[in-house]
């Protein structure tokens, strides 16, 4: 389906799913009034809501300043001291959940590990206490590079307890990609393993860290985590296992009082440029709004098991599976692998073995399932299930439908949440209590967050027509600049709509107030839900010596949302060949990881580009699309160009 179909499908769209009684019963927010109610109450004044959902976490000195707003540049709570981990672990051992499962955890190959708060608790002091003994600081920045395994999680909330910015890696990423961030970080201790499981094969964790460790002259020292049990070279004085450390540490060790604003994590993502941006989130503004959405959004109760099948290397996974979850004293469970493996079944089975009562996925995979057939789901028994929830990308309503009558079974409500890395928690969602749902749409902004669709000077735009999506007061979890570089921060997201962030979508609202996004209006492309910037695709194209230029463009995918389309021109006499197209393919893989992988590589003899230079993607992205271009080629500096890679496209 293309874009427009996808949108014209969505402009038809006019069912409206009401939350039925019986879950409205022990919502927590039970009813439209009730969200209404709240929304009035808090419209003026936003700040004091969330100072008052902070009040409810465990703080070492209260705080009595709520918000500091010197635009772009927000504190929140600035003259408090709390700790995350002490939030997230020793916060439940005084009550009924001390001896409650934190982890569920499942590898790949099918083995389980169990951590109950407690012992979750004692292995993050004891991981705490091993960062200490190797000279790691408050304000150390530690790079995690681990598979999704229980150490990720420790090692996270172990940064957390003593005042260490961590900065994940997705475990997918290559080890140029681990580089980059490492440099960019400078980050003083590296934590990685021997390989972790994907597809029934062992990814060679520890042997990239070493080819990044090469180029990352600030980490001192690795810690690695036995996982796959495959050989790996140990660097003496250097490198170290992260099961002989923990062997002598203490499990002792207080939280440390740490300020609002103290640095927690930062996270790379993608931009309109080749450059990751270090998008960095501090402590307790942050973990106030993981909280409240993760509580209220997922109406998350004492008895649930609750399940996110993100990967904790990108911001979903930070949120909602480690911080927001563990501080509400959750459940979670934290499955190693993919989803397909060893068949299409695996997730129905992992719902069925634990109970699940809240599952949250991306709608790529989601697509993704219904390709396989019902027969799937229909061997197993998921009527645990209680809540839906979907994030990453825009979902179509069929697959909403589908989603909704298959796994749902027609009674469970679905939350569509929008957000980003750098809003750090969810912002536009229902409330599953009280939102009626129309599929397709993350209905509206939460209360205490003001959200709008606005043209170039700011300006609302009437309902149903489509502008950019932007937020117009800050948030406790925004980011609060990006790493090093607060200029780029400014310009990046407060310069482009006056007084507001703007969040790189477009989006527009109904007559009801609906928000449906449109997708990215910058050069930044979803494939299944992950963020990649198109111009770091082409730098990794670029950096292979036949390659002259490249430019690359999303194609609409039924199953992964975008696909990545390269069209690439090749020095001198190089003769393209199927050959060089798998090698660039596997360059990109190298460089990036193997999610940029292009679908497909056009050679060109030359790219369309404007007077000035600047490369004409829009008419590759309808080339890409369509196979025709109809847009306004007007400024297009040499027609012939157009019509070569028109009359490539007829050829194929
Ligand atoms: C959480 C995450 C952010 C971008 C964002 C959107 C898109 C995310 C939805 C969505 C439509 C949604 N962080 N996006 N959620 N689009 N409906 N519910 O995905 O930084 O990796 O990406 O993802 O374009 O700007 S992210």
């Amino acid at each position: 389906m293309t874009e427009n179909e996808n949108i014209t499908t969505l402009l038809k769209e006019k069912r409206l799913f009401k939350p039925s009684a019986l879950f409205q019963k022990t919502a927590y927010l039970p009813s439209f009034s009730a969200l209404q109610t709240l929304r009035k109450k808090i419209l003026k004044k936003p700040e004091l809501f969330w100072a008052a959902e902070a009040r409810k976490l465990k703080w070492i000195k209260p705080f009595k300043k709520v918000l500091v707003w010197n635009p772009p540049f927000a504190q929140w709570f600035p003259d408090g001291k709390i700790n995350i981990s002490e939030n997230c672990l020793d916060r439940h051992l005084i009550t009924a959940r001390k001896n409650k499962a934190a982890i569920l955890w499942e590898g790949e190959p099918g083995d389980t590990r169990t951590l109950t708060y407690q012992e979750l608790h004692r292995e993050v002091c004891r991981f705490a206490n091993v960062l200490k003994n190797i000279g790691i600081v408050k304000g150390d920045r530690v790079s995690i590079y681990l598979p999704m395994i229980p150490e990720l999680p420790i090692a996270m909330l172990a940064c957390a307890r003593i005042g260490a910015t961590h900065s994940v890696i997705f475990g997918g990423f290559s080890a140029e990609a681990l580089k980059e961030r490492n440099v960019d970080a400078q980050a003083k201790l590296l934590i990685t393993a021997d390989g972790g499981y994907r597809k029934g094969q062992a990814i060679p964790l520890k042997a990239n860290a070493d080819i990044a460790l090469a180029g990352s002259p600030s980490v001192e020292k690795v810690v690695v985590v036995r996982r796959t049990g495959a050989p790996v070279a140990m660097l003496s004085g250097r490198d170290f296992w992260w099961h002989e450390l923990m062997r002598s540490a203490s499990s002792v060790c207080p939280p440390e009082p740490l300020d609002s604003e103290h640095p927690l994590f930062i996270l790379y993502t993608s931009g309109s440029t080749g450059k990751p941006k270090g998008a960095l989130h501090t402590t307790a503004g942050y973990l106030t709004q993981a909280a409240w959405t993760t509580r209220m959004i997922f109406d998350l109760k004492e008895e649930d098991t609750y399940w996110c099948t993100a990967d904790i290397g990108w911001v979903t996974g930070h949120t909602y599976i480690v911080y927001g979850p563990l501080s509400n004293g959750a459940t979670v469970v934290m499955y190693e692998g993919a989803p397909l493996h060893p068949q299409p079944d695996r997730c129905w089975e992992i719902i069925e073995k634990y109970r699940i009562n809240v599952f949250y996925t991306a709608p790529t995979a989601i697509r993704t399932f219904i390709k396989f057939g019902e027969e799937w789901p229909k061997k197993h028994d998921l009527s645990s299930l209680r809540l839906l929830g979907t994030v990453g990308e825009p979902i179509n309503p069929q697959a909403w439908l589908w989603y909704h009558q298959v796994i749902g079974k027609s009674k469970c409500p679905i939350v569509d949440t929008w957000w980003q890395t750098e809003t750090g928690a969810i912002m536009i969602s229902p409330l599953p209590g009280a939102t009626p749902l129309k599929p397709g749409s993350a209905t509206a902004p939460l209360p205490g967050i003001q959200a709008d669709v606005v043209d170039k000077t700011g300006k609302p735009v009437p309902p149903d027509q489509g502008g950019y999506l932007v937020i117009q007061k800050p948030w406790p979890a925004m980011l609060r600049t990006i790493y090093g570089d607060p200029e780029r921060f400014k310009k990046q997201y407060w310069s482009q709509i006056p007084g507001a962030y703007f969040t790189g979508d477009g989006a527009r609202k109904d007559k009801d107030g609906y928000f449906w996004i449109m997708g990215r209006i910058d050069d930044v492309i979803k494939v299944s839900g992950h963020r990649l910037g198109t111009a770091e695709i082409e730098s990794a194209l670029v950096s292979y010596p036949q390659v002259a230029e490249a430019a690359v463009v999303g194609r609409p995918d039924e199953v992964t949302g975008e696909g990545i389309v390269a069209f690439v021109t090749l020095q001198g006499r190089t003769q393209p060949d199927p050959i060089l197209r798998e090698k660039l393919i596997e360059h990109v893989a190298k460089v990036i990881g193997a999610v940029a992988k292009p679908s497909e590589i056009r050679f060109t003899d030359a790219l369309p580009k404007t007077r000035s230079g600047k490369i004409m993607r829009r008419l590759l992205r309808e080339l890409a699309t369509s196979g025709q271009v109809k847009g306004d080629v007007t400024t297009l500096e040499d027609f012939s160009v157009l019509t070569k890679l028109q009359a490539a496209e007829e050829e194929e």
